[in-house]
């Protein structure tokens, strides 16, 4: 095809699909309502509006997608691929809008013609590819890679079914099943050209091929598609574009065939519609591992499906496959795509005849990985069987790789008969399971925590056979948040406050932020800053009244919880905390008090009964508190239903004080502790994942610390722990238990409770009894210091302006420098 008739300008400005001056966008935007929309403005509904503008946001994406692209080709630019079973994007229009530069003229635009870009913004369903922090953590992560123009690629699942959406009946959650597609997905492409065969089941055979090689092959007994689904991922103020591209699976047509031709037509459309659940839901389980089968053919689909992918582009620019370590540097985000080394071996060495070393070689230089969690029950193992039946040649391998590595750790530490048992990638003590971390730690050149207390606790406990061994391989990258999505475009406000002192370019160098210190004793700019909190928190209150039908007062101090429901994050030490004031009141109405709103929002997993427990108990006490006369509105407590990306990003702007209550030694980092900071929040927290370097930025005298240090924990539970001392020697205590167990707060039901309580008293793993009373006075301290405006806001500006450590962009540098060895690589505009 040869536009060079058509001169490059022409091109560019076909249809008006590049222009970003508010007229120019307009006129697409009314473009796109009537010829991809179909739609006169008079029968228009706000969806098409919508859809109208992501359209039109989208052509301006695409000129820069289409142009990185191209130059990562000719360039045969070394790119990092991010393997992850999530990622947690949220909504995409806002965030484009902020990266383009465009966000305002759009507004204008869009007022212009009578549109409101809030409203069009609310309607998009968000993306909710992920459970929590991880895959949440993944979306950061391409925001940052674009940013700094380095060549990326995200590869995951496109679920059809994200994260259950959340309701509350009677205070209790109920999951809806999230359609996030049904109203279409302008932000992505397909690619079905682009698609890939993967096999399942069957068994191993082998053979001597013709130059005498002893090889095996993989004869499955299923067979499916993947399709590549593509959405770009612009970088802040920049040409780079990358991909994130997830795969859906399919049965392929060859497959229905055979079954068409025998006549079967129920059997090839039931095969189908088995191909098609792989990709089907995404497992709502954060923190714990199952072992579905269901759960490792997605892993396995997607892995496989994304190797093979890189293998075509390898090719597609000429690159032997001996080079696959050096055009790509693959991030296992968690064990969930840890199953890859052994793909990778595969087809190094089934499919391209390589000889083992070699293959080796290749695969450990390749990969690298990331622990999310010390939590020992989310440690991924599959059973030998059920991985053996869905994989064998796999299996194979993996003995092959454990025999090898094992020969290597007797070699380091001969006569350990117990270390080698304890490393083994397969568990032997039971029945037998493969081990997914020790798979993903001998396959890796890299390992790494996400908070430096973290690292070191995988190096001392969890992973410390695996550091003996291999001590290069570990470094810590602790987690960083965007800052384009969670203070530019989620708070506007405080942002263009702080650009208007010292320019903008922290949105891109965050660690400028730290010359706000300079007016951190300037009155007008703390009734600015207080201000600026202070409507954003008329907002999110609003927000309450229509959703919670709940009056809060914008006055008092918005504590706020808001991450997944689990015991060891101890939402019910907040609890007991509310519980503990409503008691105080109780015994004396006219008690001095600092009024607060108490705002809680996360989902539980839907099989963990005393996570959905936690929620009901919190809805129970709120129903009963926030009628109380005596109260006299001084307390609220709110839960906001299906806390998500959108959601969060009207809570992180509205909240005076953020709860980072985890039992030391439990949570790896944390990222809402970063964002809320990030916003002005003051942190109450234990010394456990993030906090502690949050702590240490932000200074001791700007944080609220409570609670037993790690070791302290590890004392504790050597030496016997019992929660019931606590609750016999402190009276406070022992009256909010007392409360929550009589049925007070149950309508006269002692049972409805009985499970957490009975837990409390006599297992109590996560410690809430022994940081109770630590807590508590820390609690006290915090409504003490609120009452000094003057203070708080001080404290406030100075944990905003210290946190430039904690963006994404940094911890990317870091994945860079140590890990990935890559280079930026710059984008220019050259063609249409
Ligand atoms: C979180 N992990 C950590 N897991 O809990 C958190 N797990 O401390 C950390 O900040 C964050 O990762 C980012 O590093 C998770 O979110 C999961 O969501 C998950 C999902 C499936 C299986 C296991």
């Amino acid at each position: 095809l040869s536009l060079d008739a058509i001169d490059l300008q022409d091109r560019c400005e076909l249809s008006n699909r590049t222009g970003m001056d508010s007229e120019t966008l307009k006129r697409a935007f009314l473009n796109n309502l009537f010829y991809v929309q179909g739609k006169f403005p008079a029968l228009a509904t706000t969806n098409d509006y919508y859809m109208a503008l992501a359209y039109t946001v989208r052509d301006r994406l695409l000129q820069r997608w289409i142009n990185t692209a191209a130059t990562y080709t000719e360039l045969g630019s070394r790119t990092v691929a991010y393997f992850s079973a999530e990622f947690l994007m949220g909504p995409h229009l806002g965030n484009n809008l902020i990266n383009l530069g465009i966000y305002d003229q759009v507004e204008q635009g869009m007022a212009e013609l009578g549109l409101s870009l809030d409203e069009l913004q609310e309607e998009e369903e968000e993306p909710g590819l992920g459970n929590g922090g991880l895959g949440r953590l993944a979306a950061c992560y391409l925001d940052s890679l674009a940013t700094l123009d380095i060549p990326s690629l995200g590869y995951g699942i496109r679920y059809e079914f994200g994260i259950f959406d959340q309701d509350i009946r009677d205070g209790w959650q109920v999951e809806r099943t999230d359609k996030w597609l049904s109203a279409g997905n302008p932000w992505e492409i397909a690619r079905p050209e682009w698609s890939v065969e993967i096999k399942l089941g069957g068994h191993t055979e082998h053979y001597t091929d013709d130059h005498g090689n002893y090889r095996s092959r993989w004869v499955p007994d299923q067979v499916v598609k993947g399709i590549p689904y593509d959405t770009p991922i612009l970088g802040y103020q920049t040409n780079t574009a990358n991909t994130l591209r997830l795969w859906t699976a399919e049965a392929p047509e060859s497959f229905d065939f055979r079954s068409f031709n025998s006549g079967d037509y129920l059997g090839a459309v039931y095969e189908k519609m088995i191909s098609e659940n792989i990709s089907k839901v995404l497992y709502p389980n954060d923190d714990s591992s199952q072992g579905k089968q269901l759960r490792l053919t997605q892993q396995f689909f997607f892995v496989s499906c994304s190797l093979q992918d890189m293998i075509r582009i390898l090719h597609g620019q000429n690159l032997p496959l001996e080079n696959f370590h050096k055009k790509f540097a693959v991030q296992l985000n968690d064990t969930h795509p840890a199953i890859s080394v052994v793909e990778l071996m595969r087809l190094l060495i089934d499919h391209h005849q390589m000889d083992w070393e070699q293959a080796w070689t290749i695969t450990h230089q390749t990969f690298a990985y990331t622990n999310h969690t010390l939590l020992p029950e989310a440690l991924e193992r599959w059973p030998i069987e059920l991985f053996g039946s869905l994989l064998p040649r796999h299996l194979e391998l993996i003995y092959e790789i454990n025999q090898r590595f094992l020969d290597e750790v007797r070699i380091k530490f001969p006569d350990d008969e117990e270390r080698m048992i304890r490393m083994s990638l397969i568990d032997e003590s039971g029945e037998r399971y493969v081990r997914m971390a020790h798979l993903a730690c001998v396959g890796s050149h890299a390992i790494n925590g996400v908070a430096a207390l973290h690292t070191e606790l995988l190096q001392k406990d969890v992973l410390r056979d695996f550091y003996e061994m291999y001590p290069h391989k570990f470094t810590n990258k602790t987690n960083g948040v965007t800052p384009r999505r969670f203070m530019v475009l989620s708070n506007s406000q405080l942002s263009k406050l702080i650009t208007s002192k010292i320019g903008d370019s922290w949105i891109k160098n965050l660690k400028e932020l730290q010359q706000l210190e300079q007016f951190v004793d300037d009155a007008g700019f703390q009734v600015e800053w207080r201000r600026i909190k202070q409507h954003s928190k008329t907002e999110l209150a609003t927000y309450i009244q229509n959703n919670n039908n709940i009056t809060v007062d914008p006055d008092s101090l918005f504590d706020i919880q808001a991450k997944r429901f689990h015991e060891y994050k101890r939402q019910h030490l907040s609890l007991l905390h509310i519980v503990t004031l409503y008691n105080r009141i109780k015994a004396n109405p006219d008690i001095e008090i600092t009024p607060r709103t108490f705002i809680f929002g996360g989902k539980a997993a839907p099989g963990y009964f005393m996570a959905k427990l936690i929620i009901k108990l919190i809805n129970s006490v709120g129903n009963v508190v926030n009628r109380d006369p005596d109260v006299r509105g001084r307390l609220k407590v709110v839960f906001l239903k299906d806390y998500n990306v959108k959601l969060a990003q009207r809570i992180y702007p509205a909240a005076d004080l953020s709860e980072q209550i985890s039992t030391a030694g439990k949570e790896a980092s944390g990222t809402g502790n970063m964002k809320f900071a990030l916003n002005g929040a003051l942190t109450i927290g234990t010394l456990d994942g993030a906090n502690v370097e949050i702590r240490e930025e932000v200074g001791e005298e700007n944080f609220f610390l409570f609670g037993l240090t790690t070791e302290e924990v590890y004392h504790k539970r050597a030496h016997g722990y019992r929660s019931r001392d606590y609750y016999h020697t402190n009276a406070e205590l022992k009256l909010a238990i007392d409360r929550i167990a009589s049925g007070f707060f149950s309508q006269g039901d002692a049972e409805l409770f009985r499970p957490l309580v009975d837990d409390l008293l006599n297992q109590d793993q996560y410690f809430l009894f022994a940081d109770y009373a630590s807590y508590i006075a820390c609690q006290d301290q915090v409504a003490a210091v609120y009452k000094d405006q003057t203070k708080w806001t001080r404290m406030s500006i100075l944990n905003a302006a210290r946190m430039g450590k904690f963006s994404s962009d940094r911890s990317i540098e870091d994945y860079c420098r140590d890990i990935w060895k890559v280079e930026p690589v710059n984008v220019e505009l050259r063609q249409c």
